[in-house]
């Protein structure tokens, strides 16, 4: 087990361009008084807030061809990209925080452009209510927080699909998916087509939630990177209320430490995105408290030595 991690960049991402609701440009800030680099600071690591990313304001128009916001979508991508890049060259671990999801289009695609370059293998974590798997034909909304896994494979607009490095910045073998209850019609087959690996909250009632992270941790080696994308959505609503989409029947809180425990055993987290937290529709800043404890065990915290 690793017991040092890099040194951490934390980033805020205010904004909600790829959200249903509007909130989610709030949540930097509430993660920052639910005091996140503290928590990190305390597990013996070392880290520097270096402020929000920038990017447009919501225009709050409708979807066109099938997307909403696309040319701002790019733009505050294009920034989280170039950030995150800047970091994992620099040897540290960048954390986006959200902001709503389409902000892992730009966060994974550098990720997946640093691990090619340095020969590394990707592994990325999926923690959502949502498969975030659709394209413009299908999506129900044209929100674009819906889509970042399909664009990061390859199915979206050339703009996002080429960000950063020309192609897909995945493929489907590099993903996990855990948590998931809500995928939509056309999402369904896609998800099928595409051979996504979904951990649903079906297969985790049934086997448990140790085995369903052990599997999804199984093979990878020490030249593996670990991307967590977390969707604070994963949550049950009823321990996270703070979010814009919520999906009743999620992961509840032992589960959730156990999934952070468990991912913290292996040491080979190397970036994270924390969204979709909406102080708007929380209650006493709860969600972005929890999600505070919870990154608090993805860096090791525990009750008991354990090696
Ligand atoms: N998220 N599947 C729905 C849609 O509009 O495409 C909801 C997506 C939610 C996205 O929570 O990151
Ligand atoms: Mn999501
Ligand atoms: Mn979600
Ligand atoms: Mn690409």
């Amino acid at each position: 087990m690793r017991t040092s991690y890099p040194p951490v960049s934390i980033f805020g991402v205010p904004t909600d361009i790829g959200a249903a609701h509007r909130g989610a440009s709030m949540g930097p800030e509430a993660l920052r008084v639910a005091r996140l680099a503290e928590a990190i600071t305390r597990r013996g690591v070392e880290v520097s807030d270096l402020g929000d990313v920038s990017g447009p304001r919501n225009p709050l128009t409708g979807p066109v061809d099938g997307y909403r916001h696309l040319d701002e979508v790019v733009a505050w991508n294009q920034a989280v990209f170039d950030a995150s890049t800047r970091e994992l060259q620099a040897g540290r671990m960048p954390i986006m925080l959200g902001g709503d999801h389409c902000l892992a289009i730009g966060s994974i695609a550098a990720v997946a452009a640093y691990c090619r370059a340095q020969g590394k293998s990707l592994r990325v974590l999926w923690l959502d209510a949502h498969a975030d798997f659709n394209t413009s034909d299908i999506t129900p909304s044209g929100n674009i927080h819906g889509m970042p896994v399909a664009c990061l494979c390859g199915l979206g607009p050339a703009s996002l699909v080429n960000l950063g490095a020309p192609g897909p910045a995945l493929n489907a073998q590099d993903i996990r998916q855990i948590g998931i209850r809500s995928v939509d019609r056309g999402e369904k087959r896609l998800v099928k087509e595409h051979g996504i690996d979904i951990y649903d909250m079906r297969y985790i009632d049934e086997i448990g939630m140790r085995r369903v992270m052990e599997e999804a941790l199984e093979d990878m080696d020490d030249d593996t990177h670990l991307h967590v994308s977390f969707d604070v959505d994963m949550l049950d609503p009823s321990i996270a209320p703070g979010t814009g989409t919520r999906v009743p029947g999620g992961v509840n809180y032992r589960e959730a430490q156990l999934m952070m425990e468990m991912i913290a055993d292996t040491g080979r987290m190397g970036s994270l995105d924390l969204v979709e937290v909406n102080p708007a529709l929380d209650k006493r800043n709860a969600t972005a408290l929890l999600a505070v404890q919870l990154v608090e065990s993805l860096f090791g915290k525990s009750t008991l030595m354990r090696d």
